[in-house]
């Protein structure tokens, strides 16, 4: 197909905007699916099937996606996500007894690993020789924590409760995301879509995209990038509609933080909206829902945070405890 015929047949003008738009059920026609897509399909179902039929179930996205320039990608735009938000919310979740599926990015904070990514030299640094025996060692102030961690970390593998796909690219993340929801969808109430993942708004369609590497020798670079379909739509109302759907809502402004979360609720109808600023989010958060009037307000002190305080202990705890009463509800 020539790309006229797609750009007229995947895309339209918003009435609002005047911007193109790509209608996101096509979006999945002109992009090229991941390669772990079968695998991520497979291993999902097989983790399901093992899941006891009262499981809470919580699919937590995770880290920013990238958006490549060129289809042989050598450049792409990337945002700030570290997944700290995601991967300190799976282990909260599975303490809180859920099965975790995990989507993130590749290299991105995961659940336990998290602990050990701060430092300069990596994993090097935990590390140590003895000088008795030669052999290598966890350095003694870190194995309580890394013993602990470790554990918990393969029980919950082996255990069946955390299963982890990887995406890089916003498609990779589109196509996993419309996999877990379609394999979500069968257990209603029971599945929780946690979409902490920094998305990206705009993107390069596959199509429009420069082949290989984009030369230099041509001067200045303008780059004309399309509008990302707003997939909770098709996600809340075809592809899992019975369950029970988190999405975030980041901004910078704080007098837009409000009215656009308010905006995301009304317009696809989910559950909840997870309002943050990008330089308070460690310690506060908003939860907006459709029957409260004022957002309810989620909050650690800074002494809190610098003691190694997650706020995501309390966002979980919250967030169960409103999908308990949805579960409750919805099976009347
Ligand atoms: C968030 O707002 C997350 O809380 C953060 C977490 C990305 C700020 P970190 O990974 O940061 O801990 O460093 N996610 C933003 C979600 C987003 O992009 N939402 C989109 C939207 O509102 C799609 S649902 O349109």
């Amino acid at each position: 197909m020539s790309e006229t015929t797609l750009t007229t047949t995947a895309q339209a003008l918003s009435p609002m905007t005047g911007r193109r738009v790509i209608d996101p059920d096509t979006y999945f026609d002109h992009n090229k699916a991941p390669s772990n897509l079968q695998w991520a399909h497979t291993s999902i179902s097989e983790f399901l099937q093992k899941q006891p039929s009262d499981q809470r179930v919580v699919l937590i996205t995770s880290g920013g996606t990238t958006v490549p320039l060129e289809n042989n990608t050598v450049r792409f735009v990337d945002n700030f996500s570290a997944g700290t938000r995601g991967s300190c919310s799976a282990e909260q979740f599975l303490a809180l007894g859920y099965a975790v599926i995990f989507v993130y990015r590749e290299k991105s904070l995961q659940p336990f690993n998290r602990h050990y990514s701060e430092s300069k030299s990596g994993l090097l640094s935990y590390l140590e020789v003895s000088s008795s025996d030669g052999q290598v060692r966890v350095k003694s102030e870190w194995q309580d924590r890394i013993k602990r961690d470790l554990i918990m970390f393969q029980n919950y593998m082996a255990g069946n409760k955390l299963l982890m796909v990887n995406f890089t690219t916003l498609s990779d993340y589109l196509f996993l995301l419309r996999e877990v929801s379609l394999l979500l969808a069968p257990l209603g109430p029971r599945a929780m879509f946690y979409l902490a993942a920094a998305v990206s708004d705009f993107f390069i369609p596959s199509y429009s995209m420069a082949e290989h590497k984009i030369q230099s020798g041509d001067g200045d670079l303008t780059l004309r990038m399309n509008q990302v379909p707003k997939f909770l739509s098709p996600l809340v109302k075809k592809w899992a509609p019975e369950c029970f759907v988190v999405s975030f809502k980041l901004e910078t402004d704080p007098d837009l933080l409000g009215p656009k979360a308010r905006h995301a609720l009304g317009k696809y109808g989910h559950q909840v909206v997870i309002a943050n600023m990008l330089d308070t989010r460690k310690w506060q958060v908003w939860l907006f829902t459709r029957e409260e009037q004022a957002p309810h307000v989620i909050q650690i002190s800074q002494e809190q945070l610098a003691a190694g305080v997650d706020i995501e202990q309390d966002l979980s705890i919250e967030l169960a405890r409103r999908h308990q009463a949805y579960v409750t509800r919805h099976s009347k």
